[in-house]
């Protein structure tokens, strides 16, 4: 994470609990009518295996122990920001390319469902590009510098570039995959309309979860 700017952990999930998560994404995919679906929190993902794993002490820990190695500090209670994105139909590209930083520090990602032909939805990162800020301002203006058209525009390009910053990796279902999400740059690729991106998110630990101007600024 440090280095090359991700850790995996191949085969993270046992065939099982893929197939489970899978059902879970293709039954809500069909009950939307084939569109992007996104279920936020725990008891939105109930029944799908992943609101279990969000309580599982091991899966826990190792947010707590990264925290405790990368931050130095004693970490704060686990409260996951947890998703699960399902990108299909044309909406997928709606929900692809939008590079940014994550407002918490660890972003755990096990990809489910992942095309392997056509557009393949790649992770792309630019690895550690901040560090942690000490004040929501400075927080809020990397996000600014970042999530505008020209920078968007540029970043869309170097993509592309094999040599770049930006690197690509494609996903395996079922592996687990952490990366400082509050200190890089990083966005997914959209899937061909016919086809199922789906990734379950879990993010931990927000530095500014006590800023007074966050908080006025009702986020
Ligand atoms: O689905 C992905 O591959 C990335 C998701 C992401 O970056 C996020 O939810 O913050
Ligand atoms: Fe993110």
């Amino acid at each position: 994470m440090d280095g090359r700017g991700f850790a995996c952990v191949e085969g993270f999930l046992s065939d099982v609990e893929l197939a489970w998560a899978k059902a879970f994404v293709a039954s809500a995919i069909n009950k939307a009518g084939g569109t992007y679906v996104g279920f936020v929190g725990k008891s939105a993902v109930a029944g799908s295996g992943l609101d279990r794993l969000a309580e599982d002490a091991g899966f826990q820990s190792i947010f707590t122990r990264l925290y405790r190695h990368a931050v130095k500090r004693p970490p704060p209670p686990i409260e996951f920001y947890q998703l699960l994105r399902c990108l299909t139909g044309t909406a997928a590209a709606d929900h692809s390319l939008n590079f940014h930083y994550d407002s918490y520090v660890i972003t755990g990602l096990i990809p489910i469902e992942i095309p392997t032909e056509g557009q393949t939805g790649d992770f792309l990162m630019v690895p550690n590009t901040r560090p942690i800020r000490t004040s929501y301002a400075a927080n809020l203006a990397d996000k600014m510098l970042v999530d505008n058209r020209l920078s968007q525009l540029v970043l869309r390009r170097l993509r592309l570039r094999a040599q770049g910053p930006v690197t690509r990796i494609k996903m395996v279902p079922g592996n687990l995959y952490f990366f400082w999400g509050y200190r890089s740059i990083h966005t997914n690729e959209p899937c061909d309309p016919d086809k199922v991106r789906a990734t379950a998110v879990f993010h931990y630990a927000n530095p500014h979860a006590g800023s007074g101007l966050r908080s006025r600024l009702g986020r």
